[in-house]
């Protein structure tokens, strides 16, 4: 196991590099590069940056989140080729870095969706939820609402002109049933995954976030029988999943323990996002609460359990963290809350490391 966090860039992320090298216990930082228009071929020479940058600071670079996937992909229009060959192109190029895992979606329109980025808990912390209410409105109100409640962080996945022209991106959808997202998911794996088993680069995908359908948009990366679908269509432990047990994890109809212990057993589980979610009230209404299992909804240690008892051997980043002793900054993205879930993580697994299996 590797323990990682993600990093915005210099540019963008005031969580330095230094700083996370300093949290006991991770070896690498887990880029991106956000200034490349989804569906362009990644540049060589800021790939090569980013290495440099995150490597002269004692961390690696192996995991990369996201290479997102441009929309016509994810639409099956006649143009998706040439974005499929762009893609193919990025992976060869961040093979050259040794990079091992990509993370990437297939998420219609919104790459995740909180309603909330700031919700007060009784320890005066802050933290993002979702609440059902909140999409009751119209998608070009709530897009609007959360650009305009992160104004001047990067949100990957929610891009001002991509989002500009939400409606018609919907619209665009109204033709596509889940079906057929499965299809041209399957489609975009059949030319990927053998270039990934060619350049030893496992291909993760995240579920969707929430785990249901919003706004009428399809959904295909929700329960244990979608991430079954997805391993099968194109069976090669290269075609993996990112396992966010925060989005797999907000419908508490998914068995959240057993799914990771299947997929961690089938060798499908390159990558895992691990965070706790509180259930409020009735139904799926939920904020990310602190990691550890008392504070939550799901249980921390079965799930890290399920990966050391089936050979877990990835990667792993706290995922997202709370907004404690006064940190401003990219919700979720703080740097105080996502060590400690860090550091408690890791102390779990020193745990089933020296009991034994
Ligand atoms: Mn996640």
């Amino acid at each position: 196991m590797k323990m990682t966090m993600r990093y915005y860039g210099k540019k963008d992320d005031y969580v330095r590099l230094e700083y996370i090298r300093q949290v006991p216990g991770i070896t690498g930082a887990v880029g991106a590069l956000y200034d490349v228009p989804v569906g362009d071929v990644w540049p060589m020479h800021k790939i090569e940056e980013m290495k440099k940058e995150v490597t002269e600071h004692g961390l690696e670079l192996e995991v990369i989140e996201s290479v997102n996937i441009h929309e016509d992909i994810k639409l099956g229009l006649p143009t998706r080729d040439k974005y499929i060959e762009n893609y193919i192109e990025t992976i060869r190029r961040l093979a050259k870095i040794g990079v091992k895992v990509i993370c990437y979606n297939f998420m219609p329109v919104f790459d995740w969706m909180k309603t909330e980025m700031a919700y007060p808990l009784e320890d005066g912390s802050t933290t993002m939820a979702f609440f059902k209410a909140g999409v009751e409105k119209s998608p070009e109100e709530l897009a609007q609402d959360v650009l305009s409640k992160n104004k001047g962080t990067v949100l990957p996945g929610w891009e001002p002109e991509r989002l500009a022209h939400v409606t018609q991106l919907i619209k665009q959808y109204q033709t596509v049933a889940e079906s057929d997202l499965r299809e041209n998911l399957k489609y975009f794996l059949e030319k990927v995954i053998p270039v990934c088993e060619e350049v030893d680069i496992k291909m993760g995908i995240h579920p969707d976030d929430p785990p249901y359908s919003i706004f009428g948009l399809p959904r295909i990366v929700k329960n244990r029988d979608d991430l079954d679908f997805i391993c099968k269509t194109v069976d090669s432990p290269y075609n993996g999943i990112t396992f966010c047990t925060g989005s797999i994890g907000e419908d508490p109809d998914n068995n959240l323990v057993d799914t990771v212990a299947e997929f961690a057993k089938r060798d499908r589980i390159p990558f895992a996002h691990i965070r706790n979610v509180k259930f409020i009230q009735n139904g799926k209404d939920c904020y990310e609460s602190a990691h550890y299992t008392p504070y939550g909804s799901h249980d921390m240690f079965r799930i890290m359990e399920a990966l050391y008892d089936n050979g877990f051997d990835g990667y792993i980043r706290p995922d997202h963290g709370r907004m404690i002793w006064g940190e401003t900054g990219r919700p979720g993205y703080g740097l105080y809350d996502r060590a400690l879930g860090a550091m408690y993580l890791t102390g779990i697994w020193e745990s089933l490391e020296k009991r034994g299996k």
